[in-house]
């Protein structure tokens, strides 16, 4: 299937025209059915590289249009409760496949409608694929506790079964991949989804629906519903039939959901905000430093959770370190990420530019800027959102912007004299996603991986770049204790259920009858 034919497109099943300019409309997917919302209204997608191109026109959904969704899921969960988990696996399977075959397609559609290039591209793809597989193959383990009772002729053995309705709030940056981490797991699981995308890139939520409908997920299984966070975000924290909410995104948001769901009991995992730092001890090679924090920082333009925004450095090096760091950063290419040439694409909006903007200004008077600081707009760049890499040195860690989430390729440079000063450092934050450390030293390396209070920690290696078989997120303020990914990642979308078969034939009472 091509863009062209996409079967969420209105035009294709004679809905509205997509009008003289080209650009598709596409539609709501719900109980199996593309359709429109309720509000007749549309918002637009365009590109961040180019903000003359509108990538589409989608739906305005509404409340109304949500509580169908909500229906549909719920009429669709029992059926896909029974279904055997090795059998929804196979689905996923069928999933992963269909997403490697038109990788490239994906990856350039999210290119054009979020911006990142396009290696990063068919990395966030990739990163969907492998959790599809991971999690298809869940379907033939999800494995419970079999254990001994400690009573005689008596089973003990724990299962997981599914909530019911799984929430999916996802952001724009990981647009294929991040869906894909909350619905893999809620899916194989039992659960049904109502998957409500950021609205910068809904063009990518659309794209991933019709592969899952393409499939075979039976009508119902997963609905997805465009629209605002306000409105179609938190009716479906509020809804009572929605059981369980993955969210990702800015740390206010998720403090709103985790309250609104609060008031429920309801079940709520969040991936929030990060301030990763990579600590540079004065062994390190620093050739490899330079690599891995260059990447870090200013990859996605550096709008990753995981971006490394802080560099922690002992100060024999600094000096060294900051020249090389510089000296790269400033050669690195701004452009649309479908130039492969191009290293760094545009930031995702015009209110992320005023963000960076805002704390570089920010940063004037708390650090020293010894590269970027500004907008580019020379020639083809004037028409999207493009903002130098950027470095701060001089700053210190309780400083705003050692402290606060930017979201954009802004890095802060903090000076100490040794590895206890760095750790303290590095630690200082509300935060706690992933950190790393350049040392030669193996016993340093230890400690370091004992000290960092983050989810995730690197040995000489950025803080990008987490593989989905192992649990991701965040301690303190990045999250609320839950894990992504991995089998860990079940945890989200199951109860536990604990069964004791006593074959005795007696009542047997436990913690009496065995004393
Ligand atoms: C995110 O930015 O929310 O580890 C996800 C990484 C990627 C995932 C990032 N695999 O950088």
């Amino acid at each position: 299937m091509n863009e062209t034919q996409s079967l969420a497109q209105a035009s294709d099943s004679g809905g509205p025209a997509t009008g003289s300019d080209h650009v598709p409309t596409f539609r709501l997917y719900v109980a199996g059915e593309w359709v429109e919302s309720t509000s007749g209204g549309t918002f637009e997608s365009r590109n961040p590289a180019d903000r003359r191109d509108v990538v589409g026109r989608f739906q305005a959904g509404t409340r109304a249009d949500l509580a169908m969704a909500i229906r549909a899921a719920e009429l669709a969960f029992p059926a896909w409760r029974a279904t055997p988990a090795p059998r929804r696996g196979e689905l996923l399977f069928r999933f992963g496949e269909l997403m490697a075959r038109h990788k490239e397609r994906l990856a350039r559609a999210m290119t054009r409608e979020m911006g990142k290039v396009l290696a990063e591209a068919r990395g966030d793809v990739q990163e969907g694929i492998d959790i599809a597989y991971l999690m298809a193959g869940e379907g033939r383990r999800m494995f419970g506790d079999t254990v001994p009772s400690e009573l005689p002729d008596k089973w003990a053995m724990s299962i997981r079964q599914p909530i019911g309705i799984a929430g999916i709030i996802t952001p724009w940056n990981f647009p294929i991949a991040i869906p894909c981490w909350k619905m893999m797991p809620a899916l194989v699981a039992g659960n049904t989804v109502v998957f409500k995308p950021a609205s910068d890139t809904p063009h990518c939520a659309t794209l991933l629906v019709e592969l899952l409908a393409e499939a075979g997920l039976p009508p119902g299984v997963v609905n997805l519903v465009t629209g605002t966070g306000a409105d179609i975000g938190e009716a479906l924290v509020e809804s009572p039939d929605v059981s369980v909410i993955s969210f990702t995104g800015n740390s206010a948001t998720g403090r709103r959901i985790a309250e609104l769901a609060g008031r429920r009991l309801k079940r709520v995992a969040l991936e929030l905000g990060g301030k990763n730092a990579v600590v540079v001890l004065r062994d390190a090679d620093l050739d490899l430093a330079v690599d891995g924090i260059v990447w870090s920082a200013f990859g996605t333009t550096g709008q990753r959770c995981t971006a490394c925004s802080r560099v922690i450095v002992e100060r024999p090096v600094v000096d060294e370190l900051v020249a090389r760091l510089t000296e790269r950063a400033s050669r690195l290419k701004l452009g649309s990420g479908l130039d492969e040439t191009v290293d760094v694409g545009p930031l995702v909006n015009g209110a992320a530019l005023e963000k960076v903007e805002s704390y570089v200004e920010v940063g004037r008077s708390e650090g020293e800027l010894v590269c970027g600081g500004s907008r580019v707009t020379h020639g083809e760049l004037a028409h999207g959102n493009f903002f130098a890499p950027s470095i701060f040195t001089g700053v210190r860690a309780m400083d705003r912007i050692g402290q606060e989430e930017i979201f954009g390729p802004v890095l802060s440079v903090i000076a100490v004299a040794d590895y206890a000063e760095a750790m303290t450092a590095a630690n200082q934050t509300r935060y706690g996603l992933s950190a790393s450390i350049f040392t030669r030293d193996v016993n340093t390396a230890f400690r370091a991986v004992r000290d960092f209070e983050t989810g995730i920690v690197y040995v000489n290696a950025g803080t990008t770049g987490a593989e989905t078989h192992l649990p991701f997120g965040g301690w303190k303020e990045t999250g609320n204790g839950h894990r992504e990914a991995g089998h860990a990642a079940l945890d989200t979308y199951t109860e536990w259920k604990s069964i004791y078969v006593d074959f005795s034939g007696k009542l047997q009472r436990a913690q009496i009858d065995n004393q």
